[in-house]
């Protein structure tokens, strides 16, 4: 784009941040209830290592998914590696690449590659007809991410992990709350781990938990997020700090008090996305599958440019002139920032449908701090865009398609 885009602001925003309408905005439950938890909590004079609030957090998420065990954590990244080095995993670990670029370092981190494999075009999940191919002698594990939400194909992934005797772990951070075929996610492979990151609808600051239904499994989980200790003076695994504070568990708390109507609200606003994006050429709003339960808390579109006329990255740099921040996640890719990118220069010669994905994504916002106006006006610039592609082209000298 060679003209200054400020030419371009149609509705005319203005630039205070405040004004801008971003996605990641944080839900906040009731203020109330949170701040007499944290004078509870500052009381007490208890405020981590395994407080009350933690457990009672843990506790709740456990009648709420139907599973056995959950381990509370500072944050999603740490869940996962500490999921991860308690899984025994070694050597290759094969993860698709359209993911959040934490599903690959907790792998590296600990010194183990992370396998790239494309993503389906119908779900955006890991494609599992290509997960064989990438199995060798080194493969001890795969790791299933059940992308915006929408679980990826768990019944394929349980065979293949079966067959091949790997283990199967699942980044569900952004499916709590969602369902697969009717089950609550959490309670599939070995464990899944879930992010409680302030822009998640359910949001404990930062946070994080392993969820399991393997008795052993969450026994080493909780020892290894305190650094390994078994007892007072006994430390028996490599642990590591992973603990969630009170104060992180007194929001989680909060917010999770406040789920139902989290749902709501982000259901709504996604149907009235959904409303007010039809028909517009080459905007596809991504769909969910009635049967299951969602959380709808990312609106994710994808730009065709041959019929939109003008590129995602287009809408995208538009959509900021007008103080509208939507997010290109995860753009460029895993496999295309480093180390991945150094160590495999040639992936995304076998990652063609990441490679579109990549290209075409794009997050809006959405929440509680998102209302049906802010919702309206973004569809309307949308469309406008859409109405005036080959003016807008011409006056930003992109070159004709
Ligand atoms: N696996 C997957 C599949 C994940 O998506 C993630 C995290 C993880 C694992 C790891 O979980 P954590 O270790 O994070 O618990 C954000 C989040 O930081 C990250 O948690 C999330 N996924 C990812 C998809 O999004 P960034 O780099 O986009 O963050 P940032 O700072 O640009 O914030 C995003 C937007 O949110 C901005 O527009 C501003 C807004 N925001 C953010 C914060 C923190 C607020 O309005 N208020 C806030 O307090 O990664």
């Amino acid at each position: 784009m060679k003209t200054n885009l400020s030419d371009l602001a149609i509705f005319g925003g203005t630039p205070a941040f405040e004004n801008t309408l971003h996605v990641g905005s944080p839900n906040i439950g009731d203020r109330k209830l949170l701040m007499k938890r944290i004078n509870d909590l500052l009381d007490r004079k208890w405020l981590t290592n395994d407080g009350l609030f933690v457990q009672e957090f843990e506790h709740r998420i456990c009648k709420l998914l139907g599973v056995k065990h959950c381990i509370a954590t500072c944050n999603g990244t740490i869940a996962l590696e500490i999921a991860i080095r308690a899984a025994g995993l070694t050597g290759e670990v094969i993860i698709p690449s359209f993911t959040f670029i934490a599903t690959a370092h907790s792998l590296q981190w600990q010194e183990i590659t992370p396998v790239f494999c494309d993503s389906s075009k119908e779900q955006l999940t890991i494609d599992v007809s290509k997960i064989e191919a990438l199995i060798t002698p080194r493969t001890t594990g795969i790791i299933g991410v059940h992308l915006w939400g929408r679980p990826c194909n768990i019944d394929v992934l349980k065979d293949i992990a079966e067959k091949h005797k790997l283990k199967l772990l699942f980044d569900a951070s952004h499916a709590f709350s969602c369902t697969y075929k009717g089950k609550m996610i959490g309670n599939f492979g070995l464990a899944e781990v879930f992010s409680f990151h302030a822009t998640k609808f359910i949001n404990s600051f930062e946070g994080g938990a392993v969820v399991t239904n393997n008795d052993e499994f969450a026994e080493k989980i909780r020892l290894m997020r305190n650094f390994g200790f078994a007892d007072y003076d006994d430390v028996i695994y490599i642990g590591t700090n992973g603990k969630m504070n009170e104060i992180s568990a007194a929001m989680g708390i909060t917010s999770l008090e406040s789920l139902d109507n989290f749902v709501s609200v982000n259901k709504a606003n996604y149907q009235k996305y959904k409303k007010e994006l039809m028909n517009i050429p080459g905007i596809k709003l991504l769909q969910y599958n009635n049967k299951d339960k969602a959380n709808y808390q990312f609106i994710v579109v994808l730009v065709e440019e041959e019929m939109f006329q003008l590129s995602r990255d287009d809408l995208y740099h538009i959509l900021k002139t007008e103080n509208i921040f939507a997010r290109r996640y995860f753009y460029p890719g895993c496999h295309k920032m480093e180390p991945y990118r150094s160590y495999f220069p040639h992936a995304g010669l076998l990652l063609p449908q990441t490679e579109k994905l990549l290209e075409q994504v794009l997050c809006l916002p959405t929440g509680t701090a998102i209302h049906e106006k802010n919702i309206l006006k973004i569809c309307k610039i949308i469309r406008y865009i859409a109405n005036n592609a080959s003016f807008i082209r011409e006056k930003l000298s992109i070159p004709k398609l």
